[in-house]
């Protein structure tokens, strides 16, 4: 009870209970699991604010930046960009929004050297990360998925099956380890990614709920 109260009245001038109780989320996921798709909804229903890498590249590289130039290069490859741009980007993104009530994090991260950063950032902001949701899809409906949508979306790493399959292939290299990091925190969760829209975020919010 008195250490509760002592907690109480150090939060009222250090501000972490409100850090404490922020919402954390990622979404995880190999390309065209629905993580940009689903990320839209969830992050009105939880009044989180939403972080694509993805977006925020695709941005950079609308408006010719020197950092979208770069990632560029690496992008339209189907390789990632390297990790102390996309750290260095995110970092800023969440820097420049911190009266939210947590994020949710998509596309991010993509390495075991991101996830690390990402810990050591959230360690100096009295953060942690709530969970991780991972969609589950098959290579082949990923492939299906990614090259429909390049019929309309313009970007060259959807419209080149051998790039699709290249992302693929660096999601298995490089990026499903970052579910294993999380699960030996015990904050890694795995939701079925075949289905309708409102099955999967019917899914994904009961795997959220659960996490609250
Ligand atoms: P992202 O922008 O993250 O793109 P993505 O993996 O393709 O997923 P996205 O979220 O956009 O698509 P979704 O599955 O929702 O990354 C692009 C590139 O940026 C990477 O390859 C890399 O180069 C770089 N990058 C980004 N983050 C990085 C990082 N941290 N480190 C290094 N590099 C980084 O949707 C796909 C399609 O499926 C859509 O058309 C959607 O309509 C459809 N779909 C969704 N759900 C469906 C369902 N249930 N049924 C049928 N279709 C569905």
């Amino acid at each position: 009870m008195i250490i509760r109260l002592i907690n109480y009245i150090k939060s009222i001038f250090t501000g972490s209970d409100k850090k404490d109780s922020m919402t954390n989320l990622i979404l995880f996921g190999p390309p065209g699991s629905g993580k940009g798709t689903q990320a839209k909804n969830l992050m009105e229903k939880y009044n989180l604010l939403h972080i694509s890498t993805g977006d925020l590249f695709r941005y950079e590289i609308g408006n010719n930046t020197p950092l979208g130039i770069k990632a560029k290069e690496y992008m339209n490859q189907g390789k990632l960009v390297p990790d102390e741009i996309t750290i260095g980007m995110l970092e800023n993104k969440i820097n420049a929004n911190p009266d939210v009530a947590g994020y949710l994090l998509d596309g991010f991260p993509r390495t075991i050297p991101q996830c690390e950063a990402l810990d050591v950032f959230m360690k100096s902001k009295d953060q942690t990360i709530t969970g991780l949701i991972a969609l589950n899809v098959e290579d082949e409906e990923l492939v299906k998925r990614l090259l429909k949508r390049g019929e309309t979306s313009g970007r060259p790493d959807d419209s080149n099956e051998e790039v699709i399959r290249k992302r693929i292939a660096v999601y298995e290299e490089e990026t499903s380890p970052v579910f294993g990091y999380y699960k030996e925190q015990n904050k890694s969760h795995t939701v079925d990614g075949v289905g309708s829209l409102e099955e999967i975020f019917t899914r994904l919010s009961t795997a959220i709920d659960s996490l609250l």
